[in-house]
């Protein structure tokens, strides 16, 4: 029993196109479709979301060489601030306690705490499930590992009372956090029905806030024409190539041609580094074209499961199917949370901090570029430009310092530098190191009361929003 359990965990709940595609099957069939359309659906919402993975899977076998050698060349401890560093550095962590399989364990009490949180919505004013699989794998790992090393310290296995107390905090930030983003999403995405579920919901609620204080919402990012040379930036796979060829080009030079192992019948060393970063622009087209597979499947039969298990209920899915409703924003995000990124590393390295952080492609696009397309959406260019530079910084400066707490095991490399993790979750780290498990439990039940306040703001359509638009 025990063994089945830990298989369906680990092999069923671990394995995000499985569970999609096995949430898009059960929708369809509770919309009453015939058995080979719940098939049909099951297979493009599970083929979609491979898709989605080899996009980012090309992206991260593309970017992590140019990074390690990057660290190896200048010898100093440094730690990347992408997602899949923070996974890999969770995922050896616990793995060298034996408490690898504990993350499917976190993973499933904090879904079924949002399930029961959706339940009981008339009560806990959640109207929100947590889709997004590969992010919730990604956060259970990351927030176990954190929670394991200042609760418990190396040595012995996870315990029962750090699994328990980490599957409720994730649950309930998963919950709170993406319910309250839901209106400031249907304003992005022409009330397209869908909320975030992602690693800067928080970071995207905040933009959306301070952006219409800061700029003007008519001066759109995408409205704008770029004269001559710019134009050509207005294409989404002309201006990725772009830049990534500036900044990754650059750092490439920077290292030298002796730095990568590559073909010297077939390149020179010019033409080896616009192919690797024209891979950028390849990838990105290739998770759009996933993100937009499965989530079409999501959607649709979503109607389903919220219809009759849990009526009303929103869908909470991946950052990155709003960039489609605001083309230009994420590469405004990008452009300027890297500087930002490179002023705050640049000031580490002045102050001689211990910790080097290395800029995160993931989090410079998928991070910046959804806090682009939230402050765009209230505040035009300026705001999409002023938010994600802040953000850089903030994300540089959050992430050395949660660092400098979870640096001491060896396994290490990096840290998931997005924003709700470089705030709210370093925040929660440094507070549960000295104070102990009281804070996460203390922490998850202040986060209930965010969707109480929302409700009181406008009880009357809170539960209508959705189905309004
Ligand atoms: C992440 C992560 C990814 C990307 C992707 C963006 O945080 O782990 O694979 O962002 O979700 O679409």
């Amino acid at each position: 029993m025990v063994e089945f359990f830990q298989a369906f965990v680990s092999k069923f709940l671990g394995q995000p196109p499985l569970l999609l595609g096995t949430l898009v099957f059960i929708g369809y069939m509770l919309l009453g479709k015939k058995v080979h359309d719940a098939l049909a659906g099951f297979i493009k919402a599970y083929v979609g979301f491979k898709i989605l993975q080899v996009g980012t899977g090309g992206l991260v076998q593309t970017f992590k060489p140019i990074i390690t050698s990057l660290t190896d060349r200048f010898g100093i401890q440094a730690f990347v601030i992408d997602p899949y560093f923070g996974q890999t550095s969770a995922t050896e962590v616990l793995d060298s306690v034996s408490s690898l399989q504990y993350v499917g364990y976190v993973m499933l009490i904090a879904f079924a705490w949002n399930i029961l949180l959706v339940a009981f919505r008339k009560q806990t004013k959640i109207r929100t499930l947590f889709i997004t699989g590969h992010i919730m794998y990604q956060q259970s790992a990351v927030l176990l590992w954190a929670m394991f090393w200042v609760i418990q310290g190396a040595g012995a296995t996870v315990s029962t009372p750090v699994i328990i107390v980490t599957g409720f905090l994730m649950g309930t930030y998963w919950s709170v956090m993406s319910n309250l983003i839901i209106e400031a999403t249907q304003e992005v995405t022409d009330g397209a029905g869908f909320t975030i579920g992602h690693q800067q919901m928080f970071g995207s609620w905040l933009a959306y806030k301070i952006a219409g204080k800061i700029g003007n919402k008519e001066k759109d990012v995408n409205h704008v024409n770029i004269p001559g040379f710019f134009s050509i930036l207005n294409d989404n796979v002309v201006a990725n190539t772009l830049i990534m060829t500036v900044f990754v080009g650059a750092i490439m030079l920077i290292l030298g041609k002796d730095a990568f192992d590559y073909n010297t019948s077939k390149y020179v060393f010019g033409t080896y580094i616009f192919e690797t970063t024209a891979k950028f622009a390849v990838y990105i087209t290739i998770i759009l074209t996933g993100v937009r597979m499965f989530v079409a499947e999501l959607t649709a039969s979503f109607e389903g499961i919220s219809g009759k298990l849990l009526k009303g209920s929103v869908p909470a899915v991946d950052c990155a199917v709003t960039f489609g409703f605001s083309p230009n924003a994420p590469t405004y995000g990008f452009i300027f949370g890297f500087f930002g990124q490179l002023i705050a590393i640049g000031i580490l390295i002045a102050m001689k901090s211990p910790v080097l952080i290395i800029a995160g492609f993931i989090c410079l696009f998928f991070d910046n570029g959804t806090l682009a397309v939230f402050a765009n959406k209230a505040g035009g260019r300026r705001a999409a430009a002023i938010i994600p530079f802040f953000a850089g910084m903030i994300q540089v400066f959050g992430s050395a310092i949660v660092l400098g707490v979870l640096k001491g095991d060896p396994n290490v490399i990096g840290w998931m530098g997005m924003f709700d993790w470089a705030t709210l979750f370093m925040g929660t780290t440094l507070l549960t190191k000295a104070l102990g498990i009281a804070v996460p439990v203390v922490l998850a039940l202040l986060l209930l009361i965010i969707p109480q306040l929302q409700y009181k703001r406008h009880a009357k359509t809170y539960f209508t929003t959705m189905r309004d638009n």
